[in-house]
């Protein structure tokens, strides 16, 4: 009897001893907001809504049994209440009391803020050979730094939990899912078939947001289960994307998603008309250089452009180039400011925009230096060799107001044309210290002189003129398109198919240029008047 007891008290021993996890801890805490707040995974009904930050960092849940499926993936939402958070999952498969941190690891994801939510959105992946039965999971949380299962640094939190691993389905999805061949527009998506049987095919869902789809959900498109791999297309340009894929087993049987896999697109040649405000400074399809001048091109990554309000008034939605010389630091610079590529081939383009000169840092009229320039240049070779358009020196400084720059692009039809602003102080330590702008850079057609060929067919008749709010066409079957433009040929609307009657009560007073678009090539431009 006695012998009996002791075994029985040893065995107990030891089953307590296999349950003695480490427990993690944060010096730093998480009550700034560095904490797994709400954690849900909605494929299996899992919600553990606004825990806050445990005492001591550390929350043990394990009296909740959260039910998992081996071989599926779940996707998960963690939420935060500070950003850059990145969290890990571990479950101990082999129920040795140890999360080993990477054979155990079945889940990683770093935070996002969207609007005032600040989450991490990932799957958890149950190995297809974890053991079925209940076992130990860990959730961890840590501010800029990557936690560790006993984790012993930093800002952060860990819940665990209890998981029950039921068997494998039938019908597992694919893994290991990878993007290829980016571009703006397009991408290839490849996966590694699952070990079940998958009669069928393959469904991918794609989309700009994180959130995985349902099983409910309409795949965006499907292969058959001969290949792996899928072309993406009709994407838009540096854009982030999320995919996930399927098997489809049977008729009757499909998969769970898999886990996601996200890739952003680059940028494409833009075909004009194109219009930047720089009301968010530059985007990544623009770029800039730190050395070269029009004669040598540039190179370099970075350039002293920098986002600022048109002739210093406020702190954005332009672009900016201080040109002055330091003397303490009497360096020239370089400074290109380059913009996105251009297919002009369809030809008949113009570009314009917005530049002024003020005294750095101030609104007052500035002069530049003796050897200081700035230069409008282009190129047809996508960036190798540039022509120079526009130059302001010491002779042509720029007024302190808009002024708008112009040029007809009849002879660069390039379908790999790029524009650059290229500034730079000179050689000579001039006094002057001055800040050059540029704002609203336009690509478009040249309505203007286009439509002045065809003026002389004056077959459609536009009246009244002056007009108040209602301009009405004559023959307006003949007509395919209408476009008003301003004087200065800026196209304001674009009217496909007009019916007799234009309501454009929505113009401002002045003068403007109707110009007809005939159904047979034909164009009439009539300048009119609104009250
Ligand atoms: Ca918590
Ligand atoms: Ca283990
Ligand atoms: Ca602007
Ligand atoms: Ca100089």
């Amino acid at each position: 009897m006695k012998k009996l007891l002791s075994v029985s008290l040893f065995s107990l021993a030891l089953s307590v001893s296999a349950q003695s996890y480490c427990v993690p801890d944060f010096p730093s805490g998480c009550s700034y907001g560095d904490q797994i707040d709400s954690f849900s995974i909605p494929g299996v009904g899992f919600s553990h809504a606004d825990t806050g930050c445990s005492s001591g960092s550390y929350g043990d849940y394990t009296a909740q049994t959260i039910n998992l499926n081996a071989g599926v993936s779940y996707p998960f939402t963690v939420t935060h209440g500070f950003s850059t958070q990145n969290v890990k999952m571990w479950i101990d498969l082999n129920d040795d009391g140890t999360f080993d941190e990477t054979t155990e690891l079945v889940a990683e994801g770093s935070s996002a803020t969207v609007g005032t939510v600040i989450s991490t959105n990932g799957s958890i992946t149950i190995p297809a050979a974890a053991p079925v039965g209940v076992h130990r999971m860990r959730v961890a949380d840590r501010y800029s730094s990557q936690p560790i299962p006993c984790n012993a640094n930093g800002y952060g939190e860990a819940h665990d939990y209890t998981v029950n691993i039921g068997a494998a389905p039938s019908c597992l999805s694919p893994s290991n899912l990878s993007i290829s061949a980016i571009t703006g527009n397009t991408a290839t998506l490849s996966w590694t078939a699952p070990s079940s049987t998958v009669g069928v095919g393959y469904e991918y869902y794609i989309s700009s947001s994180n959130t995985a789809p349902l099983n409910t959900a309409t795949a965006s498109g499907s292969v058959p289960s001969s290949v792996v791999s899928t072309s993406l297309s009709n994407l838009s340009p540096i854009t982030n994307y999320y995919v996930w894929v399927r098997s489809v087993c049977s008729s009757t049987e499909k998969s769970g998603w898999s886990a996601s896999a996200t890739f952003k697109t680059i940028c494409a040649t833009v075909v004009p008309n194109f219009t930047f405000d720089f009301s968010s400074g530059i985007n990544e399809c623009w770029s800039e250089a730190d050395s070269g001048t029009p004669a040598t091109s540039p190179s370099g990554t970075y350039s002293s452009w920098y986002e600022n309000g048109f002739l210093n008034n406020g702190y954005t939605g332009a672009m900016k180039v201080n040109i002055y010389t330091s003397s303490f630091f009497p360096t020239p610079f370089d400074a290109w400011l380059i913009t996105p590529t251009f297919n002009l081939s369809a030809g008949g383009y113009r570009v314009t925009f917005d530049y002024g000169l003020t005294e750095g840092f101030d609104t007052a009229a500035g002069n530049l230096g003796s050897d200081d320039l700035v230069q409008f240049v282009v190129s047809q070779d996508g960036g190798m060799t540039w022509t120079v358009l526009k130059t302001w020196d010491t002779n042509n400084s720029p007024s302190n107001n808009t002024n708008q720059y112009s040029f007809n692009l009849a002879n660069y039809n390039s379908a790999n044309t790029k524009f650059a602003f290229y500034a730079t102080n000179g050689t000579v330590a001039d006094a002057s210290d001055v800040d050059f702008f540029v704002d609203n850079f336009v690509v478009e057609q040249n309505v203007l002189s286009t439509s002045e060929t065809g003026a002389a067919k004056n077959t459609v008749k536009v009246y009244p003129n002056p007009f108040s709010e209602v301009l009405n066409i004559s023959n307006a079957a003949d007509v395919k398109n209408v476009l008003v433009t301003d004087v200065s040929g800026r196209l304001l609307k674009t009217l496909a198919n007009p019916g007799s009657t234009l309501q454009l009560g929505d113009l401002k007073q002045g003068i403007y240029l109707i110009i007809l678009e005939m159904k047979d090539g034909s164009r009439q431009t009539v300048k009119t008047i609104k009250k």
